[in-house]
């Protein structure tokens, strides 16, 4: 071993903070999905969508700068990413990179904190702290605008990540440029009265999904007929969902979101061949939203890309509901999540 002398064995804190940085970021539901690119490359979606930050399972990365080193060193939870997702991370910082000028390598550690086997994606919260990690440790000095559309780059989500509470992402604008496609495509915040909302998870199965999003929503695009509509259909509940928040009205915002919800599940399973995430528990569940507000509770459901459940509903109603999802979803966990936070960098201290 080594001797190192004493006053050298701690690093100068200078020397720390100047090529790294920590990020943390909650992941999100969409309550008007994003479902269908319009542009592979730049991640430009087809329809503008509408999430909640959640204020449960935030991502924490830290991006370290290592000059010398041959290539990206990347873990997850302590674990070293190969392969895909090594690559993945890999082609997102090659993009950092390049708009600082920069070829330096990079040491990436992320840690997720959402329980191992929940089912629930953690690429928007990953990408976002990604993003903020990656944009301060290079030095790009970009505002939460800039860094949604990076975010973006790495999972269109995660666009929607850097702002807190409710976020529009929008689809940006089609002028025949990419430059102002990609500059018009970011997240920003909705105005929003005060729901109290509170989205109880009911995990059906925790388990990886047969086919990746990405490859759901271009198959979707590609072959669906039910696609067209249902773009067209999800502008529209866009539009009316905004006013639904403007003016408080949960029964109105749920409504909304669990008709997109469904529809997009109606688009993939008229794709050919069909995607169908929705398992039988996941009808169950739906069975009991329904059952929840025959009985005078607002609940409403909402599934993204794998057979979960998320239910809408006033916060002060999460415990009863997450009571009657628990006994639906068979065993599987639930989590009751409310608003979180944007992304954003934590000092050295945490
Ligand atoms: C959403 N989902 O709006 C929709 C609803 C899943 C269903 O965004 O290809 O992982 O990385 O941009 O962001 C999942 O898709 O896809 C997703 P990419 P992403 O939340």
């Amino acid at each position: 071993m080594l001797y190192e002398h004493p006053a050298t064995a701690v690093r100068p804190r200078e020397q720390d903070t100047a090529g790294g940085a920590t990020a943390v970021a909650h992941p999100n539901i969409a309550l008007i999905k994003y479902w269908g690119k319009r542009d592979e490359r730049l991640f430009l979606p087809r329809t503008p969508s509408l999430s909640l930050t959640l204020d449960i399972f935030p991502t924490t990365t830290r991006v370290e700068l290592a000059p010398g080193a041959g290539q990206d060193e990347v873990t997850f939870n302590g674990v070293p990413a190969t392969g895909e997702a090594l690559r993945r991370i890999s082609a997102f910082l090659d993009l950092v990179r390049e708009r600082a000028g920069s070829g330096e390598r990079a040491v990436v550690d992320t840690r997720n904190t959402v329980p191992t086997g929940a089912g629930l994606a953690s690429s928007a919260s990953g990408f976002a702290a990604l993003a903020v990690a990656a944009a301060s440790a290079y030095g790009l000095g970009y505002d939460a605008t800039a860094l949604s559309r990076l975010a973006r780059r790495g999972s269109g989500s995660a666009s929607r990540s850097l702002f807190g509470g409710f976020a529009q992402w929008n689809a940006g604008v089609d002028t025949g440029s990419d430059e102002e496609a990609d500059l018009s495509s970011h997240a920003e915040p909705v105005p929003a009265a005060d729901l109290d909302p509170a989205l109880v998870i009911a995990v059906v199965n925790a388990g990886p999904k047969d086919v990746s999003s990405r490859t759901a929503m271009r198959r979707t695009v590609d072959t669906s007929p039910l696609y067209e509509p249902w773009a067209a259909s999800s502008l529209d509940d866009l539009t009316v969902m905004r006013s639904a928040l403007l003016r408080g009205d949960l029964a109105s915002v749920g409504e909304i979101a669990e008709r997109n919800a469904l529809g997009m599940h109606a688009t993939m399973l008229a794709a050919r061949p069909a995607v169908r995430y929705l398992a039988p528990a996941s009808l169950t569940v739906l069975d009991a939203v329904l059952q929840l507000r025959r009985d005078g509770v607002l609940a409403y459901a909402t599934m993204d890309a794998g057979p979960n459940v998320k239910v809408l509903c006033r916060r002060a109603d999460a415990e009863q509901v997450a009571e009657a999802v628990r006994a639906a979803a068979q065993g599987g966990a639930v989590h009751i999540a409310g608003p979180g936070p944007g992304a954003r960098l934590l000092d050295e201290a945490g």
